[in-house]
């Protein structure tokens, strides 16, 4: 007990006036609320759903212990925590297109399909990394947002769009709400992004935002909400 007293107050105290910290911080409380909220309801649904919300209260879960870490390093060197940010994208944007597999598996989607989801969200992430920590993030964001639209013009116009549409009903519901989030609700963190590093569109600078917020707020509506619509389909069977 006192080890873990000891560890907690080693975070450092926030500044009242560190809104970024603040963003961390209601972001970690959020994450982790969410989590109690999905894996406590998990077990009042059919196995058929357990799964899906299984893997909706990892996304949480994880992104609360990187977010427990971003606060920390926040707080102490306020600079950008890149490395825990893209380790928690890397692990939990893949568990995101497993949850598109697994909504769509009763209705014949393969395995291929997953892996296809996976492979260009990881080339998305890898080279946005690349492009945040090193010389050339105009290049590398290039390559992250042409990987990025490939992903949407595959949910939106491509084969898993045809398998939801066959399973029709709720099943194509969750598909088409968990679309806009791709769209609209994902396309907030290159903005984040451009806030982040110089490029010919500095002009996104006028957005009174820090990249690390934008980023927050992306997390919160796309990993929480991501959930909700997955708890919203498994209730509704
Ligand atoms: C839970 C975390 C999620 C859903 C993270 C998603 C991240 C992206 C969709 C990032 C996309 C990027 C681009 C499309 C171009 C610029 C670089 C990135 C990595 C910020």
């Amino acid at each position: 007990m006192e080890k873990i007293l000891s560890l907690m107050t080693v975070a450092p105290a926030m500044a009242t006036d560190d809104y970024v910290g603040f963003t961390f911080f209601v972001g970690c409380m959020a994450m982790m609320a969410a989590s109690a909220f999905f894996f406590l309801s998990m077990n009042s649904f059919d196995s058929k759903w357990k799964t899906s919300i299984l893997v909706s209260g990892l996304i949480t879960f994880i992104a609360a212990v990187h977010y427990w870490y971003m606060r920390d390093y926040w707080a102490t060197n306020a600079t950008s925590p890149t490395f825990f940010r893209y380790v928690d994208w890397v692990l939990t944007v893949p568990l995101m297109c497993v949850e598109f597999y697994l909504i769509l598996a009763k209705a014949g989607a393969t395995k291929k399909l997953m892996w296809q989801l996976i492979g260009l969200s990881t080339v998305m992430l890898v080279a946005g990394y690349i492009g945040e920590t090193g010389d050339s993030p105009v290049l590398y964001g290039t390559i992250s947002g042409i990987a990025y639209f490939v992903m949407v013009g595959m949910l939106w116009l491509g084969s898993p769009k045809a398998l939801a549409e066959k399973a029709g009903g709720s099943v194509l519901e969750a598909y088409n709400a968990l679309c806009w989030f791709i769209l609209v609700g994902w396309s907030i963190y290159p903005i984040g992004y451009m806030i982040g590093t110089d490029g010919w569109y500095d002009f996104v600078d006028a957005i009174p935002l820090d990249m690390d917020v934008v980023y927050n707020i992306g997390d919160a509506i796309n990993k929480i909400g991501f959930g909700l619509v997955i708890y919203n389909l498994a209730v509704s069977k």
